[in-house]
Formats: structure tokens, sequence, C-alpha cells
């Protein structure tokens, strides 16, 4: 009656360095204990595990030191225990189960792990009472993911973004489940077209399915949010510290159309005093859509262009594509057909695709060669002054027929296409998802080696699992809606808990037309995002930061403001960020799982552990509810202290959004200048809100590798509140000497006092 096929009962088992093996009738297991607290259980039918590809997690399991474990037997039960959790196993089903003491039970089977015909598998966890899912990667819809059916497929979705649209561009197929007492993560480890049913289906069940591979997954113990995040840095590594030009405001559009555009974009910016970092230059600076090339009639000097904007204090980023015109006269497409660099059919031609330049060939970028060519490719962007790659299209899309012909239907490669190294050969189905990881890997690593010590910035709109080693991400197409401001603050955190931290929505709303109060509103929001870009597309009106008049550019300026002036703060998240692999911007649960109110709280955010913001959705509103969870809370604006455990109802008018700070906080601001450029010498300024806490400050040269090899500093502040009155302490490491400078510590409450930052460690009662 059955058409899959289960393990059966337990025969034999034996530890093997750090992995139990145990044998079933019909399938064999291996748990293999990472850390204390993060365990691999990966099942095979099979005779052979499938060999480690050369695409796989950043770490592999033997790349991790040895783990104390036991391994205990009961009736009925394989145990293996570690110093913070233990693993059950039915010896009778190979249903599997962990636990970390009495109360903390979970990531249960629900049933016997399945094999279907024709290759696809099947994990089922229950879902225990209370328990709350969130992550999944890139996803619209709420917070919090019970009773949705999550499809892992990189593609565009080509329609207005919303709760049923789904997959979309980018798969990560990893999970943080969150109830009082307990958070822990799955990494579901699969490469393949996938699904993860969250008690859809079937009330009380999670699901964990693929088309293909090994039922393959990493468990991750918390007990807190934070703990889950370490883990997935370590097996999928963390995002490398990005330059801090990145963290300003970018401004793009698709397109400015000639050099001279670009330029009098970014003078406006300068003439009205608005920090910004950078311009985008879209699809339309190419010679007909060619990748690595300059229109040389609308960019007649890329390098002329580039350092006159760099002048000005913007760098440049260029869009790129993964289709390459199949045109005979185009040297990248010479080289890439004589060196056999694109994907073939399984007929063995070259596969052919319509995209923005017509008809397009694509890379194999699973392959180093190819990515280490198309790197060195970027020379072209480099060689003008370029410092920045964005990523498009690589899902891959490939649209049904040219745009000419009234095409824009969305497709991709064929599934049964072979790629990989010769070695590793394998088909598209496997690897659909890895395509935007990898082009953004090509990208990364041949920035690395063109811009010498200067830190790259990339940006991609496809990824799988672990993308944030390669690039940031942004979120597609989105619309000039409220609902979809509104859907950007669960979207982005829920990017956040799958491990992505450098991550933002276009400001404004890429398709349709943006209104003033919209563009206030969402710049509010933005300039708290880790990414903070301004895009539109072609064909709708204009939304620079000046067009809707000045009061809505008074609102963009302060929103911006506020971010340059958070600069300190913000770069030292990034560092958190690129050290532990923790969210920059955090949804509450992250800080208070333990207070069920957070669960679905998706209207509010956290950005790092001390500020708490409360953006505007909607037109017209000048006021709005807003839950400060237990504890102290200081409104940013006012510097008023207001006790959390609560809702209250906190004035909104247009300049700015409610904004918090968590009693025990010191949050560092700097001055604001043009740019984020660091100004050397320049006061610090502290805002400290009385409580108990400490920060990490992190700075840097923020521009080479030098912080690779040592040159960073980090100033560990700890703020003590006794009746004695407020005790602030701080001392320095590394080699990184950012000062001397003042100190402009600002006491909510008690007044500002300044001090010499020598770089010496000082005590001080406030
Ligand atoms: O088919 O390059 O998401 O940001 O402006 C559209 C043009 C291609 C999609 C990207 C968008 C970009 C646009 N691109």
């Amino acid at each position: 009656m059955t058409d899959y096929q289960t393990p059966g009962p337990a025969r034999a088992h034996h530890v093997e360095g750090q992995t139990l093996r145990v044998d079933f009738a019909a399938a064999r297991l291996a748990l293999t204990p990472l850390t204390d607290r993060l365990v691999r259980v990966r099942w095979t039918p099979a005779e052979r595990w499938a060999p480690r590809r050369s695409w796989d997690v950043a770490k592999a399991d033997a790349d991790f030191p040895a783990v104390p474990f036991t391994v205990a037997e009961q009736a009925g039960e394989i145990t293996l225990t570690t110093g913070a959790v233990s693993v059950h196993l039915a010896r009778a089903s190979g249903q599997v189960g962990f636990a970390a003491g009495p109360g903390r039970v979970f990531a249960v089977d629900a049933a016997p792990v399945a094999w279907e015909a024709g290759g696809a598998v099947r994990v089922a966890k229950h879902i225990a009472g209370g328990e709350h899912f969130y992550g999944f990667g890139e996803r619209g819809g709420l917070l919090e993911k019970t009773g949705r059916r999550l499809i892992n497929c990189t593609t565009d979705p080509a329609r207005a973004h919303g709760p049923d649209v789904d997959p979309m561009y980018v798969a990560i197929q990893i999970y943080l489940s969150v109830r009082p007492g307990l958070a822990y993560g799955v990494f579901w480890h699969n490469t393949f077209r996938s699904v993860i049913d969250v008690g859809r289906a079937q009330p009380g069940v999670l699901t964990l399915e693929a088309d293909g591979g090994e039922a393959d997954y990493y468990v991750a113990y918390g007990p807190s949010p934070a703990e889950v995040l370490r883990s997935w840095a370590l097996v999928l590594g963390a995002m490398p510290l990005p330059p801090r030009w990145a963290l300003g405001h970018h401004q793009s559009r698709w397109s400015y159309l000639t050099a001279d555009e670009a330029r009098q974009v970014a003078a406006e910016f300068r003439r009205r005093d608005l920090p910004c970092d950078a311009i985008h230059l879209d699809i339309d600076y190419m010679r007909g859509y060619r990748v690595f090339t300059w229109d040389p009639e609308r960019f007649p000097d890329p390098a002329g262009l580039v350092a006159d904007l760099r002048r000005e204090g913007f760098e440049v980023v260029t869009i790129i594509d993964p289709g390459v015109k199949a045109d005979p006269d185009y040297a990248i497409y010479q080289e890439g057909l004589e060196r056999d660099y694109f994907i073939r059919t399984a007929a063995g031609a070259v596969a052919h695709g319509v995209v923005w330049p017509d008809d397009s060939v694509f890379p194999d970028f699973l392959r180093p060669e190819v990515r280490a060519w198309w790197g060195e490719r970027q020379r072209a962007l480099t060689e003008a002054g370029v410092r920045g790659v964005w990523n498009d299209m690589n899902e891959p899309v490939v649209f049904d027929r040219p745009f000419s012909e009234g095409g824009g239907g969305v497709g991709t490669l064929p599934q049964d296409a072979p790629q990989g190294p010769a070695d590793e050969r394998t088909t598209h189905a496997e690897v659909h998802n890895l395509y935007g990881l990898n082009m953004a890997r090509a990208s990364y690593e041949g920035l690395r080696q063109l811009l010498g010590d200067e830190r790259p910035f990339t940006l991609t709109r496809s990824g799988y699992a672990g993308l944030q080693r390669w690039a940031a991400n942004w979120m597609g197409d989105n619309h000039a809606w409220w609902e979809h401001l509104e859907m950007a603050l669960p979207q982005l955190l829920n990017m956040g808990l799958s491990g992505v931290p450098f991550v933002g929505v276009d400001i404004g709303g890429f398709n349709d037309n943006c209104t003033g109060e919209l563009l206030a509103r969402w710049v509010q929001f933005g300039a708290l995002m880790p990414f903070c870009r301004n895009h539109a597309a072609a064909g709708t009106a204009r939304q620079e930061p000046w067009v809707f008049g000045p009061q809505v550019e008074a609102t963009y300026r302060a929103a911006l403001t506020l971010r340059y002036r958070l600069l300190p703060y913000l770069y030292s998240l990034f560092w958190e960020a690129a050290q532990t692999g923790a969210p920059i911007l955090r949804p509450l649960l992250y800080h208070f799982p333990d207070d069920p109110v957070t669960y679905n709280l998706q209207d509010q955010v956290l950005l790092g552990p001390a500020l708490l913001a409360a953006p505007v959705l909607r037109p017209g509103q000048a006021a709005r509810a807003v839950y400060l969870p237990a504890g102290e809370w200081y409104d940013w604006h006012t510097g008023e202290k207001r006790a959390g455990g609560g809702y209250h109802l906190a004035l909104a008018p247009l300049e700015h959004m409610p904004l918090y700070a968590r009693a025990g906080s010191v949050v560092p601001l700097g001055p604001v200048g043009r740019n984020t450029a660091p100004e050397p010498g320049a006061p610090l300024t502290l805002r400290v809100y009385p409580g108990e806490g400490e920060f990490a400050l992190y700075e840097d040269d923020g521009r080479t590798l030098a912080y690779e090899r040592g040159e960073w500093a980090l100033t560990r502040f700890v703020l003590r509140t006794t009746e004695a009155g407020v005790r602030l302490s701080w001392s320095r490491s590394g080699r990184f000497a950012p000062g001397p400078r003042s100190l402009l510590i600002q006491v909510a409450g008690l007044g500002t006092l300044t001090v010499a930052d020598d770089g010496q460690p000082r005590t001080i009662m406030l």
C-alpha cells in the first residue's frame, strides 16, 4: 500500500570519530554533534553517502573541533548526549527527537523519515504547544509562519509581492522556533527544490520535503535566538565587514540614463545638504545590455564620471546580469564560448534564453574557473573606479520571449542541464537554488582580487543559505504601496533570522508611483534598514528625496541625519553580525523571547540591542500604539522615561517616527557629514540611558582590509546604575587608534559632560 520507504528497525550502531552511525533495515543514519548545541542528522537509503560538494556549506563536519558526547542504550532507544542537548532515537522506527532538560523537548519526529518514488524525501516534526516559527528566508506575509506552506525555489515572482506569492528570489531553508524558555533552529541541508509545510497540510506537524538528495538537516539548540544564529554563522559563514560607505544612503533608479544625469542627481544631494554615499547605475549604462561594457555615447568617460563623483563623496555601484548576449562580435561571449563556460542543455548545445540583451547564454558559476573568469572581467568596471557590483536576475530568470515581442513571462534554465565541475557533474535541478549565490561569490571574490586592499561591496537579488558571505541582499521588486512598506518589516526581520543581516527593500517602492507622505514614512523606517537604498522602476514617477517638496525633503533629511549620526552604533552592529551572525535589524522576540506579546509583533523593530522603532505604516496617521517590553525605555526624541510591559499611544507627526532607547544602553553617535567617511579626531557623542548594560564600539579605517590584520579598535562600555549613581567605564583593545578626541556624554535625565578619550581605560560617575 505504501509508495514510500522508511528506515525500518535499527540493527546495529557504532561511534566512528565524531559520528554515531546507526544501520537500519532499509537505511542508514549519521548523527554528528558539531558543537555541544549543534547536531547534524543525516539519512540515506543508499549504500553510500553523497560526497561533500565543492559548493557545500562553509564548514565541513571534519573542520569542527571534536566535542565530547556519550551514547547510551535504554529500552527501545539510543541516546546521544552532549554537554547541552540529547538526541533520542527510537530503535523501532528511526524517529529522532531532541531534549535539553525537562520541558525542553523539541524537533521530535512525527513520522519516520520517508523516501518516495522519484527520489523525493520527507521529514516530519511535531509542533509543540506554543511553538512559533520564523526565518524561512525571503517571504511576503506575516512575521510568524504557522499555517504556511513555503517553497524554496529561486525565482522572480513577477507579480506584486504578497502573502500568497511564493517562492521568491531567495531560497533559505532555515527556521527559528521560539516558545517561552526555548529557541532552536533547523537548517534543511538540501539544494533541490524544497517545501517546508508549517502545520498547513496537517495541523501540529511541520514537514521538510525536497525533490531529491539526502534527508539531511542541522538542529541548533539555543536556548536563546542569538545562540541559534551563532550556530548558523559557524556552519554557513558570516558576512565579511563591508566598506563603511556601503552603510550610507544609496540613490538608484532604473535608470540614470546618462553620465550627466547621474552627475546631476549627485549634485542635488550636495546642494541640498543630504548625506549620501552611493549612486547606482542600472542596466542602461551598458552598450546594448552587454555585461562589462559601457555605452560609448551615454557614458563616454566612465573613469571621469566615477572620479568626479568620488570627489563629491560618492561611490558608484553598477548592475550586472548573468545573461551574456549571444553576439559573435562581443568579447565576453566569444571568450566564454571558447572556454566552454556557458551552461549546456542535456543534448549538449549551449543553452540559450532571452533576457535583457535578447538572445543570451548563462555562465556556470558552480565551476571555480568560471567564477574566476567572471570575477576578473569586472575589471571593466573597477578600472573605471567602480567599487560596488549589484548582481540582478540571478535566480536565474529567463524570459519566455523577447520584450520586443511582448515577453516578460518568467522561466529559468532547463532542469536537466548539466552543471558543475567535471568531477562533480550534476543537473540544474540540484543546483538551481545556488545560481545567484555562486554568481555573488564570483563577484565578491573577483572584486577582492581586483581592489587590492579595498573592501568590495556586492549586492545580490537571488541567493541561498549562506549568501551573507558574498553579498548584501535586497528584496527585489516591491511596489510603492503602504502595504509593501508594512510588509518590509517582517520580510527583513525574517531574513535576519535566516542568517542574512545586510538586507533592505527599495525605499519608496520599485513599481508604481510613490507619494510624498509614503516616501517620508518609508525613509523613516528605511534609515534603519541595514541596506538603505532608494530605487524605482523605469516608467514610474521620480522619487528622489526632494521631488515632493520641502516638507518631505526635510523629513528625508531628518531620517538620514539620524542614520548618519548612528553610524558608530550601526557599524558596530555590522561588526557584531560579522563575528556572530546576529541580525542587525531584529524582531522584538530576538531579545524578549519569553514575552509572548512579541511573537506576532511585526510593526516594530529593534536596531541592535538598544533601539526600538515603531514606524508609521499608514497614511494620515499622527499617532500609533507602541508596545514596550518589560523594563524601562526612554523616548529618543524627548528623553522622557517610560515603564515597559505594555502598550501606549505615541505621537507620530510626519517629522519623525516613535523611537526608544532601552535603559542600560550606551549608544555612540558621530558627526553628520556629506557621507560616512570617518572624521578622525571628531568628538564622539555617547547617549547613556541609566540602567545595567554594555556596548562594544567597533572602529577601524572603514575602507581597507587592514582590520583583517588586527587594525581595529574595540571599546567596551560598561554601564552600572546603583543608589550611589550611574557609573560608566570603558577600555579599549586592538591596534587601531581612533583618538585622541573628546567624548560628549549625554546622560538621559542628568545632563551632559565632556571627557577626553585618550585610549586609556576610565571609570567615571555620571
Ligand atoms: O527585469 O535592471 O529587481 O531592481 O531595476 C527587471 C532593471 C530587471 C530587476 C531588478 C530591479 C532593476 C531591474 N531588474
